[in-house]
């Protein structure tokens, strides 16, 4: 990777990824763009360009223009979003990707766009869920997932197009707030934990999901995009995750640092519903022997980090 364009560059994933990929390739080699621009380090320390990623003229304008060699896809509409607008998460997640994919296809660069465990649905086996297994997702994010797993391996088996990507879980970050999701709540909880000491949970009690620290996951990206391509398998959507958690076990982490935090529950159907289809925990032996992945991060050191970096943060401010 030496010249790299990121879609989505202000999202939860893309904000901390510029930044990390402009400290290990270069700031002028790493071009941010999103749909909007707003000036914070992602926009001040290289170079940025507004980029709707269903305008395949000016995606291909942009690489062009920066002679990429990477694509970073990450625009995207998230689980709880793409629910209440499908037809505009079509648009965006099924056409953003399919013109990143000629994109890469014309400038011969390599590709990675994340997958999700929503790739799953409420048929696929919950405990362990295998790398290989039943993908008949139940929402239109899933649908998305599993259709972009499928294309990119089309532009690979069909073009050539070195397409990498894993199913990421929920990610816990404290830079950017993340919107749209379905996991939300495991980042929410710590900006209530810091302000007000409780948080209203819109997941149900003993609803485990799959979760990982940014910090893990941004290593994952730049190890599989480094990794020999020759030694991949299943190069598209590999599982990946740290742990499998429910919202309780947040809060007794929390409780180890403030004591008196309270944990009450307003469930969300919506998003209820979401997350019921989606698997337990899922397995990442694959991911493991094919790259080499290994998360750093548990929840007892997500706990601990999230509340000294919003504790010390003066972006407290919570939704
Ligand atoms: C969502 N954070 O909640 C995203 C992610 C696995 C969850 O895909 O939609």
């Amino acid at each position: 990777m030496k010249k790299i364009l990121v879609t989505g560059a202000l999202g939860q994933i893309g904000s901390e990824l510029v930044m990390k990929l402009r400290e290990l390739y270069g700031k002028d080699n790493v071009v941010a763009t999103d749909i909007r621009k707003v000036e914070n380090d992602v926009f001040g320390t290289g170079p940025f360009e507004i980029l709707d990623v269903t305008d395949k003229q000016k995606f291909l304008k942009i690489a062009r223009k920066y002679n990429v060699d990477t694509i970073m896809h990450l625009a995207s509409l998230l689980s709880a979003t793409a629910e209440e607008k499908p037809l505009l998460a079509w648009d965006i997640n099924m056409g953003g990707l399919l013109n990143g994919l000629e994109t890469a296809r014309e400038l011969d660069a390599q590709l990675f766009t994340p997958s999700s465990i929503g790739a799953f649905g409420p048929n696929t086996p919950k405990q362990d869920t295998p790398q290989d297994t039943l993908q008949r997702p139940t929402t239109m994010y899933g649908v998305n997932k599993v259709a972009g797993e499928l294309l990119c391996d089309y532009y690979f088996n069909k073009f050539g197009v070195d397409t990498r990507g894993v199913r990421f879980p929920g990610l816990i970050s404290y830079l950017t707030p993340p919107g749209g999701g379905t996991t939300d709540y495991a980042v929410d909880i710590y900006y209530h934990a810091i302000k007000n000491q409780s948080y209203t949970s819109y997941i149900d009690k003993g609803t485990y999901m799959d979760m990982m620290y940014m910090p893990d996951a941004i290593d994952a990206i730049i190890q599989l995009m480094e990794a020999d391509g020759s030694k991949l398998i299943h190069r598209n959507a590999f599982n990946i995750t740290a742990m499998s958690v429910a919202p309780e076990d947040f809060a007794r982490a929390i409780q180890t640092h403030i004591p008196n935090f309270t944990l009450k529950y307003d469930v969300d159907p919506v998003r209820q519903a979401i997350a019921d289809s989606w698997p337990n925990n899922i397995d990442v032996s694959a991911a493991k022997q094919e790259w080499g992945f290994q998360p750093k991060y548990d929840l007892t050191s997500i706990t601990q980090d999230m509340l000294e970096k919003l504790g010390n943060s003066s972006v407290n401010k919570v939704s």
